[in-house]
């Protein structure tokens, strides 16, 4: 137990209340401020936060999503910064947090659920050629009767984070024969599992959908190329819940044009919103959806914060934390 002494010496460091500020870019403060406040007080944290307006506060902490680089100019006294998302390529891309100032990033937080339902529902969408009911054709009533395939066709997920795992989970609860690809090797029970380059290769070759959920990384950029679709079986389908910037689109589209893959179902794309010009907007193979796959549920996201919080002014090293984001790597 830490002494009285040093107790108080801490507490001089860091004076009360800590001082947070909060700096959602595209996302409404709002329902952020609510959340994180009432997380902080369940913590037990004895916090002020202030919606980022430009002015310091003489910040601790900051919780962000695309914080503009005036912030960390003028919160010279923040100790980590934590990201309202699992993501954090966009974050790491402005190159505006400080070398050395720790950054920490949700994990799960309620999303990798949201996100194995969207997936599940792509996957029934595919099984059961759910296209052919929408729209109705004209004047038409009843269903024709169709054959459906019986095997289920074998899924393959890339990444087996948070997201990947909680993927893998449902589709294999569903029947679906299950099979993951990450960058170190892993061992899941009841998975088979391929690693690294040279398991790309047998990974993309046994999977009929693809499923992509890793994060954006100097490694994972432009991945799925038009040499990664010649690898897989003629008519295979791809979904990607990662990040768009892993596929390389043109290839992708030509990949579908040629009849390789079947199809594409993409609910993350290079440039967020998608731009109007955009072929993915018209292609009858594409289906697009706005990133909203695992939208973040504000309670869980904002007690992984107070908790990370918690663990940090108990003085457990921010590298020890869930979440933490090693730079080098990208996640
Ligand atoms: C995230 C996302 O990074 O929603 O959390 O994409």
């Amino acid at each position: 137990m830490a002494s009285i002494e040093a107790q108080s010496r801490r507490l001089a460091r860091f004076p009360r209340p800590m001082k947070i500020t909060l700096a959602t870019a595209t996302m409404s403060p709002e329902g952020w401020r609510e959340a994180l406040a009432h997380a902080f007080a369940a913590a037990g944290l004895d916090v002020e936060l202030h919606a980022w307006d430009g002015r310091p506060t003489g910040a601790t902490y900051a919780v962000v999503w695309l914080p503009p680089a005036e912030l960390f100019a003028a919160e010279p006294g923040l100790r980590a910064v934590f990201n309202l998302g699992a993501g954090v390529d966009a974050l790491l891309a402005r190159d505006v947090v400080p070398a050395g100032l720790p950054i920490v990033r949700l994990v799960d937080a309620g999303m990798a659920t949201k996100i194995a339902e969207y997936v599940c529902f792509a996957l029934a969408r595919i099984t059961r050629g759910l296209d052919r009911f929408a729209p109705a054709p004209h004047g038409s009533r009843g269903w024709q009767a169709a054959s459906s395939r019986e095997e289920p066709p074998r899924v393959g997920v890339l990444g087996l984070g948070a997201m990947g795992l909680a993927i893998l989970e449902a589709a294999a609860r569903f029947g679906y024969p299950v099979a993951g690809w990450s960058r170190r090797p892993r061992r899941i029970a009841g998975v088979e599992t391929f690693a690294d380059s040279a398991g790309l290769e047998p990974f993309l070759g046994r999977t009929e959908v693809l499923v992509n959920a890793l994060p954006l990384t100097g490694e994972t950029r432009d991945l799925l190329d038009r040499h990664a679709f010649a690898r897989m079986p003629r008519g295979a389908h791809v979904i990607n819940v990662g990040r768009g910037g892993t596929i390389v689109d043109e290839d992708l589209l030509a990949a579908l044009d040629e009849g390789r893959l079947a199809s594409a179902t993409l609910d993350v794309f290079r440039v967020e919103p998608l731009p109007a010009e955009h072929p993915f907007w018209s292609h009858p193979k594409v289906t697009v959806t706005p990133h909203l796959a695992a939208p973040t549920p504000h309670g869980p996201a904002a007690g992984q914060i107070a908790a990370a919080l918690a663990q940090l002014e108990k003085g457990v090293p921010a590298h020890e934390l869930p979440g933490y984001v090693d730079r080098a790597v990208g996640y």
